[in-house]
């Protein structure tokens, strides 16, 4: 396929625009990416994704798909000849949907609450973090079966789910000068987020941690001190 055949709209900073870049780098599928600007909402995001008005949305061909792990689920099932994002073990892919959705749903909730966190505030996020942290850390053994990536030998859908909001989570440890991901609580994690971020698919759509810092900064002063919806 054409690459203007594939499109991603979206911006570099946010981790869910991450998740089908690296899907589609998997693939070796090339693509366009449209980013979308600060603070506006292009007509072709209106149109594309009129529910949520979110990015990523992926535009294959002139379908619009949305919602980020939605449409790496697609990614994989449309570009078979490339590896497998997902396994073909049914039991195996409901447990990767399980702890893509604990991702989204537990741990990068509590990782915004953490910017704007003081006192015992912080202290409940910060250990409400590092617990989601270390069950993440003991499904990674159970699924990694004793290879390099929760997918096994390759990135797979929990690797992207999670790997996708590393950029985030080291911007939250030095924002708030709290290690999170550390070798006494979570030494899988912190070997797998090294091979992770150094991956060929990876590498060049993961934001630098002081690029990442300098738009958060950014980002309050638009936002006059309101957590950041990034
Ligand atoms: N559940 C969505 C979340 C997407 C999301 O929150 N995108 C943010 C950027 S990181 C966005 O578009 N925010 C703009 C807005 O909320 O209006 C997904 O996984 O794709």
């Amino acid at each position: 396929m054409a690459k203007s055949d594939v499109k991603v709209l979206g911006a570099w900073p946010s981790p869910f625009v991450m998740r089908p870049r690296i899907a589609l780098n998997l693939k070796s599928v090339d693509y366009e990416f449209l980013q979308e600007t600060f603070g506006s909402k292009s007509q072709l995001l209106l149109q594309s994704n009129p529910v949520h008005k979110k990015i990523p949305v992926l535009i294959h061909g002139d379908k619009p798909v949305c919602e980020s792990l939605i449409i790496v689920q697609y990614i994989d099932e449309v570009w078979t000849s490339g590896p497998s994002i997902l396994p073909s073990d049914p039991y195996e892919r409901a447990i990767e949907r399980f702890w893509a959705a604990f991702v989204d749903d537990k741990l990068f909730p509590s990782l915004r609450l953490m910017r704007g966190a003081e006192g015992e505030e912080k202290k409940a996020v910060v250990e409400q973090l590092t617990e989601s942290l270390v069950l993440l850390d003991e499904a990674f053994e159970k699924c990694s079966k004793g290879k390099p990536f929760f997918g096994g030998d390759g990135i797979g859908y929990i690797d992207i789910a999670l790997g996708s909001i590393l950029g985030w989570l080291r911007v939250t440890e030095k924002i708030s000068r709290v290690k999170l991901l550390d070798e006494a609580k979570t030494p899988r994690l912190v070997k797998w987020a090294d091979r992770f971020c150094a991956d060929g698919a990876v590498k060049d759509v993961m934001p630098e941690t002081d690029k990442l810092i300098e738009f958060n900064k950014m980002l309050m002063a638009k936002m006059k001190g309101a957590p950041p919806n990034q």
